[in-house]
């Protein structure tokens, strides 16, 4: 199945050059807008009780969604030539994975294999990946873990079109966005705690008001939708309605370019799929974030 191939095929060919900005090391955001049922599916189909799910997107193309292996479910043949992707439907980690695989086309390629995180498979841990994280890569009898070094993986060993610029700006810009997401996740959840006003939170975005205005010849970091966007993407896509609903804030309000942003990646297929209802992603960061 082709998740918004033909749409980035397009918008992929050739990233102009252009100058680097610099830009300090901060972070992003995202917000569900237009969400309505059909963008649900991927995590309100799981708790039908089968094996696997049907989801029909937006665009009226179909997929089927695994359901997550339990401990008690067999491990898959192992190592037996079938690249898998193993992820957690709810991990923002294993998304920008899903994602990437998602926009390359790599759907037949690369299996989906969801396991359920509260109640993982012994043999996850002790045969596949010992770190027994999400999200790792079962391809060519190794498996490799690691989002952010999947998504390059990915992108420079499988077919599909390139997410990663080959310019020296866009790449060196790329690689300085990519570089500041741990810091732009710190300084936005730091601000999620007890009292602390959202002001430091602001400034992450502040910053990415400012990535984002560098090239103008689409919404996204590099122009073109890229990794960079799939790095921040899973991250705003869960601070976006928690920052509404807590805290009273709206990241897009004088962002103009991140509101933009937001509207660009909510239209490309491959992300739409692995979106979250945003209520659960607010319950599930109250629980994290809310704890008294
Ligand atoms: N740095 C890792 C983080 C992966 C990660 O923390 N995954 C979480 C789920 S969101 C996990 O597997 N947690 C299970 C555990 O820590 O036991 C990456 O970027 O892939």
């Amino acid at each position: 199945m082709s998740v918004a191939n033909n749409h980035l095929v397009f918008l992929l060919s050739g990233l102009p050059a252009r100058p680097l900005l610099s830009m300090p090391c901060v972070p992003v955001s995202y917000s569900p807008i237009n969400f309505s049922t059909t963008h649900f599916h991927a995590l309100h189909l799981r708790p039908f009780n089968t094996k696997t799910k049907l989801l029909v997107m937006a665009t009226g193309v179909q997929q089927v969604l695994p359901s997550p292996l339990t401990s008690t479910s067999p491990p898959p043949s192992l190592f037996d030539g079938t690249t898998r992707l193993y992820i957690s439907y709810t991990c923002p980690y294993a998304q920008r994975v899903w994602i990437t695989r998602n926009c390359k086309g790599l759907q037949d390629k690369i299996q989906l294999v969801p396991i359920d995180l509260k109640d993982r498979p012994s043999w996850y841990k002790e045969k596949v990946y010992p770190p027994n994280k999400v999200p790792a890569l079962e391809h060519n009898n190794e498996v490799r873990g690691e989002s952010i070094d999947l998504i390059k993986y990915i992108d420079s060993h499988f077919e599909g079109p390139s997410l990663f610029p080959s310019g020296p700006d866009e790449k060196e810009f790329a690689e300085e966005l990519i570089s500041c997401t741990d810091s732009f996740y710190k300084t936005v959840t730091s601000s999620f705690k007890g009292d602390v006003n959202v002001t430091e939170a602001g400034t992450a975005f502040d910053y990415i008001e400012t990535a984002l205005s560098k090239y103008d010849d689409g919404p996204f970091f590099l122009g073109q939708f890229s990794l960079v966007d799939i790095a921040y993407a899973p991250f705003i896509e869960r601070f976006q309605p928690f920052l509404v609903e807590v805290k009273d804030y709206d990241i897009k309000m004088g962002r103009p370019k991140l509101a933009a942003w937001i509207e660009g990646i909510n239209s490309i297929e491959g992300y739409k799929i692995t979106r979250s209802d945003p209520k659960v992603l607010v319950e599930s960061y109250k629980k994290r974030f809310l704890v008294l």
